[in-house]
């Protein structure tokens, strides 16, 4: 259901400040959902120039999603959303957490692919996981997103988890939909489908990005 409108003035607009093209098609339809007419912008539609990466040196969600929001805010003069998301699995003591997308290399760039990444990540997972029973395979996606305006200033943060389990080698990899971790991480009330088994629009409902969007939403409408 689409948030009230509440205050005229509210922002309508923001850059989506992620190299990863997955998150801005799940952000723009979970946002066109709970704001209609909150427009995202792609950086590449902000900025004439591609603009380099921040390093994401924090140690948690929230200081990578302000370092990536302040940074893009800086550099197109134009208010950014970030967000910084991964997987916290329990019985690896919530690793591979910030370091989810380069988990393979332990958190360095090694010029992979990202779908070179996202198996190498995956298989990891896997191995790492091996004799885990079902029941203690337990974990979460973690979203945490970030506004910040052209001056650096920080606007609203929220965050949003999604639990699961991660499937046993050979149960998955599974599904064709989503990203990253998706056919690894078993989801619903019987843990008996991958989230990359879901439609779009189903993760769209239920993932770690739609709780954190959520929040946000509502921030949002105050501004
Ligand atoms: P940006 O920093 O440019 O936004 P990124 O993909 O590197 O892109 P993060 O540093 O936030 O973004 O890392 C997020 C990683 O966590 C992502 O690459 C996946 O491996 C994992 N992840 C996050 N959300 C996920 C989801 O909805 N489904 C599957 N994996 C997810």
């Amino acid at each position: 259901m689409p948030l009230p409108v509440r205050n005229n003035r509210a922002m309508n607009q923001v850059v989506l400040a992620t190299a990863n093209p997955h998150k801005v098609d799940e952000m723009r339809a979970i946002f066109s959902e709970l704001l209609p007419g909150f427009v995202i912008r792609g950086l590449a539609d902000a900025a004439p120039v591609p603009l380099p990466e921040p390093p994401e040196t924090g140690k948690t969600f929230l200081e990578n999603a302000t370092i990536k929001a302040v940074a893009y805010a800086r550099a197109t003069g134009q208010a950014c959303l970030a967000d910084d998301s991964g997987l916290e699995i329990d019985a690896l003591g919530g690793r591979p957490g910030v370091i989810s997308s380069h988990y393979c290399t332990d958190g360095r760039e090694a010029g992979m692919t990202r779908s070179q990444r996202d198996s190498a990540n995956n298989q990891r997972v896997l191995t790492e996981l091996r004799g885990v029973s079902p029941e203690d395979r337990t974990g979460r996606f973690v979203c945490v997103m970030v506004i910040a305006d052209p001056t650096g200033k920080v606007l609203a943060t929220a965050r949003g988890e999604f639990p699961g389990r991660i499937g046993e080698d050979g149960q998955v990899p599974r599904g064709a939909h989503g990203f990253g971790y998706d056919p690894l991480f078993l989801v619903g009330p019987e843990f008996d489908r991958t989230s990359s088994e879901l439609d779009p629009s189903t993760k769209n409902r239920l993932s770690h990005r739609r709780k954190a969007a959520e929040q946000l939403a509502r921030i949002i409408q105050s501004l």
